[in-house]
């Protein structure tokens, strides 16, 4: 299933990967996380998305974008987004990322 918003980060991983390697770019992936998580519960959650989403450079998400992404991403129906969670959603924002390059196919073991 694609995504209909334009993201701009979708066209920005291919080039991250290439820059630091796969393990680079699942750490950043993960200091992602970490920035956009509500602190107390260790996930993403709407509200902690909504602060935090200008971090990404995404600071333009409209409240939508935000419960889209929220569900898109959320597999155990929690309604937020744990580390895995936002990892697995990351790729699949970026179909580019799934043909290019054999090291990704480690990267659900990375996150
Ligand atoms: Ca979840």
């Amino acid at each position: 299933m694609e995504l209909e918003y334009g993201w701009h980060f979708q066209d920005y991983f291919p080039s991250m990967i290439a820059r630091m390697g796969a393990e680079g770019f699942i750490g950043e992936l993960i200091n992602g996380f970490r920035l956009l998580m509500d602190v107390n519960k260790g996930l993403i959650t709407f509200e902690s998305l909504k602060m935090n989403s200008f971090l990404l450079g995404v600071d333009n998400m409209g409240d939508d974008e935000i419960v889209y992404m929220l569900m898109e991403g959320d597999l155990d129906g929690d309604g937020a987004l744990s580390q895995m969670e936002f990892c697995i959603l990351m790729f699949r924002l970026s179909p580019g990322l799934m043909m290019d390059g054999p090291n990704i196919t480690n990267i659900n073991g990375g996150c």
